[in-house]
């Protein structure tokens, strides 16, 4: 405990607090992430997009810690000085001390500070640091360990920071360190077992024991209680970091993480259940013109459409109108991010748009990146030739209306013939006979030929707008698509589906993601929003997989303006995954903080569920039964040019939904009776 925790009475130590507003002026807090300005996976995207209203919130008084690599410090920080004294020495004394810290801002919205402490200029003390660990709480790190290696020397750092910081401010401003997942963790431990007078939240975003077992294809959720962790940490050689993960966890004064189903994880694979659950959100920007994302899904479809022109060429003998975009993207786990039971559910989709000899053609679009060297030449060749008959059918077209000014639309000539089936994959792979997305490929048989409705693109690489091949962003890619889909069976929150929302774009989860779960539970109707939920927790494989046929089948039978009404649904989401909004709910575990301790001795937490509350409920234009929501919209039209010029929904059924589902924070149109109560923000 800590030594002036029992005097000031709060469960953290910190002076108790219990008026509405935070006492941020008394506060300084410090938010600890191995991705501070490092991109590396998920967490960077929730301390990236949470800043802004962070910096709001705290001002002068947050900053953030992590890792020195000089070429983001470059790239994305601004070098300036400490603006609080305290800070200052504190670091002072570190770099006298032989190691190497810098400061500056983060050039990213809010432009938070951050320290970033040099791991390499630090490493002379990594044997001493060793030993400390040892000493305080018996864990020994294996020399081979490189990422536990670093995450010691950061952590040891970020200790004699806060040990520096507290003897210097002694009692004022009070110090609160938010810490996140393992590779941030020792820090945390050091500070408890040190007696720093200061507060501690640690997040996972994951344990290391349920991303390995989910990995190794257990069936995890169905034995959650069965395992025997320490025995299954130990044969996957990963004790020691499972030893410091569980350590931050039980060190912390207030222990979240970002989805209930998680929560039930760490209970299990950690044995403390969370205090808090603390969804992630987005920095939603939302256009003035309520049309304008439908312009952008228009204008990026044709760049998609373009990218097929030419990986397609010589095979084209579809329609691009009657053609949808589907994709999955993220991290190459294969089996974990549900890429076996897409694939497996896409020669299903292939099945029935076959024999219900439907007109729709599927685009899917794999992007996940794998070992390659480089593009191949196949899909090369494919742009250079859509490039080059784009060069003819300009010169003609520019002939022909000097010849005949009111003449049709500018066309394509056939395209050249090709003696090759257009690739499954965009790059050349170094593990091609392996790979297991081309395995399964291969096993199914998708390989691009005429009669498949479903033709696939595998892009073993990030995207970008400078690619040779696909030159488009992430961002402009999901807005040209149609259906994101993120089957997952491992996702404890899932920021794919959620960047699909946001952008209007309807997507595929599971309720085995925190992402899915979270939505489960604020929408009475989540298809018709768009958010198709996998059932992949009380079902077989084989009956997840034939849902998820189903909702991608279902998708593929609505007309264009159904989909446009979908999507309008889809974007009025967005503002439930406003950090605006949920900073509400993230603050309860800084309010931990300044509560009493519990006098109940009730292991239920009492904020677990605190964001609950609010529901939007099904669009009025829907009628009761889901399976027919998808059919339903009003004038529903078989034929896609019919309605093809309608950027936005103007029914009056539809403008109906548009004045009752607001975001929750947005109280003004929301008709009387169903005004939420305060407590429906958690607060
Ligand atoms: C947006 C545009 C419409 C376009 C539609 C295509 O809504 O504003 O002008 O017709 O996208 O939708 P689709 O689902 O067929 O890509
Ligand atoms: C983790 O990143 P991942 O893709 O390894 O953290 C993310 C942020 O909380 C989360 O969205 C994701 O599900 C986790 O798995």
């Amino acid at each position: 405990p800590l030594t002036r925790s029992l005097s000031m009475g709060s469960l953290s130590g910190l002076p108790l607090w219990d008026q509405e507003e935070l006492p941020v002026e008394d506060l300084l807090l410090f938010e600890v992430a191995w991705e501070v300005t490092n991109k590396v996976g998920g967490i960077y995207t929730v301390i990236q997009t949470k800043a802004k209203v962070t910096v709001d919130e705290w001002g002068e008084n947050f900053f953030m810690i992590g890792p020195y690599y000089e070429h983001n410090f470059k790239t994305q920080v601004e070098q300036c000085d400490p603006p609080n004294a305290a800070i200052k020495a504190a670091l002072e004394s570190i770099k006298n001390n032989g190691c190497q810290v810098h400061f500056g801002r983060w050039l990213i919205e809010g432009t938070p500070y951050v320290i970033l402490f040099d791991i390499g200029a630090a490493a002379w003390n990594l044997d001493r640091w060793k030993g400390d660990l040892w000493n305080t709480c018996s864990i020994g790190l294996p020399y081979h360990d490189r990422e536990a290696n670093d995450s010691l020397i950061l952590g040891s750092l970020v200790a004699w920071f806060f040990k520096e910081l507290t003897d210097q401010l002694q009692d004022k401003p009070n110090v609160i360190a938010h810490f996140h997942e393992w590779q941030a963790g020792v820090g945390l431990v050091l500070i408890r077992s040190r007696k720093l007078p200061m507060a501690t939240v640690f997040t996972t975003h994951a344990t290391l024991l349920g991303r390995y077992l989910c990995a190794g294809n257990a069936d995890f959720y169905n034995n959650l209680d069965k395992f025997d962790i320490d025995r299954e940490a130990g044969e996957r050689q990963i004790y020691h970091r499972y030893c410091l993960e569980r350590a931050a966890v039980h060190c912390s004064h207030v222990f979240t993480t970002v989805s209930q189903i998680t929560a039930v994880e760490a209970d299990h694979m950690l044995h403390r259940q969370p205090d808090v659950v603390t969804p992630n959100g987005l920095n939603v920007k939302k256009f003035s013109a309520m049309h304008e994302f439908q312009n952008l899904h228009s204008m990026n479809k044709l760049k998609i459409q373009e990218f097929v022109r030419g990986h397609f060429y010589g095979h084209l003998d579809f329609n691009l109108e009657k053609t949808l975009f589907f994709f999955i993207a993220g991290r190459y786990e294969f089996s974990n991010k549900g890429a076996d039971v897409f694939l497996e559910a896409l020669s299903r989709l292939n099945y029935l748009l076959r024999v219900h000899k439907s007109d729709v053609t599927v685009v899917v679009f794999f992007i996940m990146p794998a070992k390659t060297n480089n593009f191949n030449v196949e899909s090369l060749k494919g742009q250079a030739v859509r490039k080059q008959l784009w060069c003819v059918v300009t010169r003609e077209n520019d002939l022909h209306s000097r010849i005949a000014p009111c003449s049709s639309a500018r066309s394509m000539p056939r395209a050249s013939a090709r003696h090759t089936l257009p690739p499954v994959t965009t790059h050349n792979m170094l593990d091609d006979s392996t790979d297991p997305i081309l395995s399964n490929v291969r096993r199914i048989g998708l390989f691009n030929s005429r009669s498949d409705r479903v033709k696939i693109v595998f892009h073993p690489e990030f995207l970008s707008s400078t690619s040779p091949l696909l030159p488009m962003d992430y961002e402009e890619f999901i807005r040209g698509c149609h259906l994101g889909v993120f089957p997952s069976y491992y996702e404890p929150w899932g920021y794919t589906p959620g960047e699909c929302t946001v952008m209007g774009i309807p997507s595929v989860t599971t309720n085995l993601s925190g992402f899915g779960c979270f939505m489960e539970e604020h929408i009475s109707d989540p298809s018709a929003y768009g958010i198709y939920i996998v059932d992949r927790r009380f079902r077989s494989a084989e009956d997840s997989c034939n849902q998820l046929t189903q909702f991608m089948f279902s998708f593929c039978q609505q007309s264009r303006r159904q989909r446009i009404i979908q999507r309008n649904r889809t974007e009025r989401l967005s503002d439930l995954l406003d950090w605006r909004y949920l900073a509400r709910v993230r603050r309860n575990h800084i309010q931990m903080l300044l509560a009493p301790p519990p006098v109940s001795t009730s292991t239920a937490p009492a904020h677990l569920t605190s964001h609950q509350g609010f529901r939007y409920p099904r669009p009025p234009s829907v009628p009761p039964s889901p399976s027919a929501s998808l059919h339903s919209t009003p004038h529903h039209s078989d034929t896609e040019d019919e309605d093809d010029h309608e950027p936005y929904d103007e029914d009056e059924e539809a403008e109906r939904d548009r004045l009752n589902i607001k975001a929750p924070f947005t109280l003004g149109a929301v008709p009387e009776g169903k005004k939420k109560q305060p407590s429906d923000y958690g607060n």
